[in-house]
């Protein structure tokens, strides 16, 4: 019986004693170009990690040393000398492009090169997915590797809508660390909307003491005689702001994590927090439509000293302004609003809209940022200098690049992850259409009626989380998730590296990771019925 089992007993042994092969897992999104090698680097606990001694090069090899803790146990210590077993940070002076890294894995252990901090952030981004094939796996083994990498596009955005819904602070930042580990690299912040008001603004305290608040029970209307007072602060009211303090604190988390923070403050539609608040700006003192009075002079200063405190807190060279769904009614039978068509020569509402976005965009270019706004900023003729978020779907964001303005395509259908990515019966709550992960990770942001030599307008893509039915991190996370991981290849893997079948390989690592993140993700958007 002994002699019948002994081949097995042989192979048993063979197969335990040689060197154990470590799993390669694809990086998310897929890097432009990357060639494999005979052989694998193990790290361990003299494996060193040499960086410069820079502020942002300690950062980093902070960043790497709490994972390789956290994952493998390892506490690796930090040099500027050159040396081998090593992971080496090395900034180069090759001008690349913005974000470009390369990451090689060889004998010598592992090296990330990067023209800038940023691409050095990329480079460990895609070390850490290449230690962490699944929450099963973790060796600290790398196959040999050459990766040359960098995005196709240098506008990886997402919006987050904390109007409709307020988000905490803590919240926000669960959401730029899912951006970070996509290597996307703006958070579009829509601070402002008709039902909350969520950005502190000394000038006008109001526009946080009520506008940023609302009952619960009627839901809708943040203000009417409605203060928050300490009594009535717990159950009644629902609502909340950020106060400069919370701003910084975000701007600076997301800086360390490359990404730009864009903020928007609406106008001049959607404004029903802020002119509850003060409804001397509304062209209808008694009846609020949410509209600011564009005959008003009063309401340019009122923006204008709002955005002064805006870009204090905000770095990023972007304004965004709104400019979406203007109801343009209340203008028409406004007499100072008629009075200013008179005296601008404006034919129509459109006309006084682009008076209104124009004027707005000189102060915002004299405060020495650029002026972004919806698509609707196109009715009656765009300011010379803006850029323009294509949401009604490219239409809009082509005929602005061949006219050569720089653009922005976040396309509703398939763009809009407040739509539910499976069938909607199974689904939580969500708004409108149905985008699942195939259509968001096809997703092309130069259509072919872009001239060819206006290509170069279009800045990149973004994904529009809307939050009217969306009230909880958890929820924002299972609508971003995994759409996003489908975005974020869109949008940094040139589309000839694109390939699907190995994606939805990925994907399942991916989803792990984000199990072992104790991130909530939509784990219907993978099953083979959506
Ligand atoms: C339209 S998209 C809006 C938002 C809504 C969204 C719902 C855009 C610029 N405006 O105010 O939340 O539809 O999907």
């Amino acid at each position: 019986k002994v002699f019948k089992l002994l081949p097995f007993l042989l192979i048993l042994i063979i197969t335990s004693c040689k060197k154990k092969e470590p799993i390669f897992t694809g990086i998310i999104p897929q890097p432009n170009e990357i060639t494999y090698q005979k052989g694998s680097f193990e790290m361990n606990k003299s494996t060193i990690i040499v960086v410069d001694s820079t502020f942002e090069g300690k950062k980093l090899t902070a960043e790497l040393q709490s994972f390789l803790r956290a994952n493998f146990n390892l506490d690796l210590k930090a040099t500027s000398e050159n040396q081998d077993n090593a992971i080496q940070l090395i900034l180069s002076d090759e001008d690349e492009p913005e974000g470009a890294y390369g990451l090689t894995i060889d004998k010598t252990g592992v090296t990330i090169k990067g023209g800038t901090y940023q691409g050095l952030f990329y480079g460990i981004q895609s070390l850490k997915q290449l230690l962490t094939p699944k929450s099963a796996v973790k060796e600290p083994v790398l196959n040999y590797v050459t990766i040359r990498d960098a995005p196709e596009f240098g506008w990886r955005g997402m919006m987050l809508d904390v109007s409709r819904h307020f988000m905490p602070k803590d919240a926000v930042k669960k959401v730029i660390d899912v951006l970070a580990m996509h290597k996307m690299n703006k958070f579009h912040w829509h601070l402002v909307d008709g039902i909350g008001w969520r950005i502190q603004i000394d000038a006008y305290p109001e526009l946080t003491k009520k506008g940023a608040w609302r009952k619960v029970k009627e839901n809708k209307k943040p203000w009417e005689d409605f203060e928050v007072t300490e009594e009535n602060a717990d159950e009644e009211v629902y609502g909340g702001y950020y106060t400069k303090e919370d701003i910084r604190e975000i701007v600076a988390y997301a800086k360390d994590r490359y990404i730009d923070v864009i903020p928007e403050i609406e106008m001049p539609g959607h404004s029903e927090a802020a002119l509850q608040c003060y409804p001397e700006f509304s062209c209808d003192t008694k009846d609020i439509t949410g509209v600011y009075c564009a005959g008003n002079d009063g309401t340019f200063q009122f923006l204008e000293n709002i955005i002064s405190e805006v870009v204090e807190l905000f770095p990023n060279e972007y304004l965004h302004i709104g400019g979406d769904e203007v109801g343009k009614d209340s203008w028409l039978n406004c007499d100072k609003c008629k009075i200013r068509m008179q005296e601008e020569n404006l034919q129509n509402g459109e006309e006084l809209q682009s008076y209104f976005v124009k004027r707005m965009e000189k102060f915002i270019h004299s405060k020495n940022r650029k002026l972004i706004g919806w698509d609707e900023i196109l009715e009656g003729g765009l300011p010379e200098r803006a850029t323009v978020m294509s949401w009604r779907g490219v239409v809009g964001g082509i005929e602005a690049a061949n006219a050569g303005h720089d653009v922005v395509m976040s396309p509703g259908d398939p763009l809009y992850f407040d739509h539910s990515q499976g069938k909607s019966e199974f689904e939580p709550p969500s708004w409108g259409g149905y985008n699942n992960l195939l259509k968001v990770y096809n997703f092309d942001p130069i259509p072919t009626a872009i001239e060819a030599d206006k290509r170069h307008h279009i800045l990149g893509g973004q994904a529009n989380l809307w939050t009217e039915q969306i009230e909880t991190l958890n929820h924002v996370q299972y609508m971003m998730l995994p759409r996003l991981t489908a975005l974020s290849e869109a949008l940094w893997t040139k589309s000839d590296h694109k390939e699907k079948e190995y994606f939805k390989e990925k994907l399942d690592f991916q989803l792990d990771r984000f199990q072992d993140l104790g991130y909530n993700f939509a784990g219907s958007a993978i099953s083979p019925n959506y």
